[in-house]
């Protein structure tokens, strides 16, 4: 019997498609596709719903917010969550390990290395995703408009600390947390961005760091990864 979602009211302004598989509110962005990657990668079924952070008519709206009260991309029902009752998340991180947690991938069940790939995905949503963001904000978006350059040297600055972080965790090893991992999936599409998002790899120096670009080469190359950085696409309603 298909699973009930009537009572999340997101479902009245975007409608499931088919209301027994995972819905996922998203749009292509670095939080966006660490969702889309970690779907495609653990073969899950689901629908997608683009959601138009620039538009209040979106995010903004009370049945957006009735799930994600942050009014944030991205964000997921799943109808069969635990207990077999559907559960609605937001924060990525939450959803990367709730999907780990599922499927049994990418993220180790129990010891010292199911820590340690939470520590590192925990780096990303505390440290990466919020300071890179800044460049985002103070480079690309209103690079021209803000005089005062002092916000994006502390920005760059931090921009690259954190990349030298990343680059030395990735000596001798191919992966952040040794195997492939939610931690992989949360940083990667962030660090891939600052090239490919906010034209910034230069002002941060991104290719001086040697192991990073090995490492954004090879999740790049995963089919999963090459599929989840493409959704939704512009015609998912
Ligand atoms: N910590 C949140 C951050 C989510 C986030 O900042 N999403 C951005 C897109 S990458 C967004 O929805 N921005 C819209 C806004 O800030 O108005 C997560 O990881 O899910």
């Amino acid at each position: 019997m298909a699973a009930d979602l009537s009572d999340f009211p997101i479902t009245r302004r975007w409608p499931p498609r088919r209301p027994g598989v995972i819905q996922l509110y998203s749009l292509p962005t670095p939080n966006g596709v660490k969702a889309s990657i970690m779907l495609e990668e653990c073969g899950l079924d689901y629908d997608v719903h683009r959601i138009s952070i620039g538009n209040p008519e979106d995010q903004m709206t009370p049945e957006f917010l009735s799930l994600n009260p942050n009014n944030k991309i991205p964000a997921m029902i799943d109808p069969d969550g635990p207990g077999g009752q559907p559960i609605g998340l937001w924060e990525s991180g939450a959803m990367l390990i709730y999907l780990a947690d599922k499927t049994g991938r990418f993220l180790p069940p129990e010891g010292a290395a199911r820590y340690h790939t939470i520590q590192w995905l925990m780096f990303q949503m505390g440290g990466v995703g919020p300071m890179f963001g800044q460049i985002g904000y103070f480079f690309r978006y209103k690079g021209t408009e803000i005089e005062d350059k002092r916000p994006l040297t502390r920005y760059v600055d931090e921009a690259r600390r954190l990349l030298g972080v990343i680059d030395r965790q990735l000596d001798g090893q191919d992966w952040i947390a040794g195997e492939y991992s939610i931690a992989d999936i949360a940083l990667a599409p962030w660090v891939r961005n600052l090239r490919t998002g906010y034209e910034a790899h230069e002002l941060v120096g991104l290719d001086d760091f040697r192991n990073i670009a090995r490492w954004i080469d090879a999740f790049t190359s995963r089919p999963a990864v090459a599929k989840g950085l493409t959704i939704p696409a512009a015609s998912d309603a």
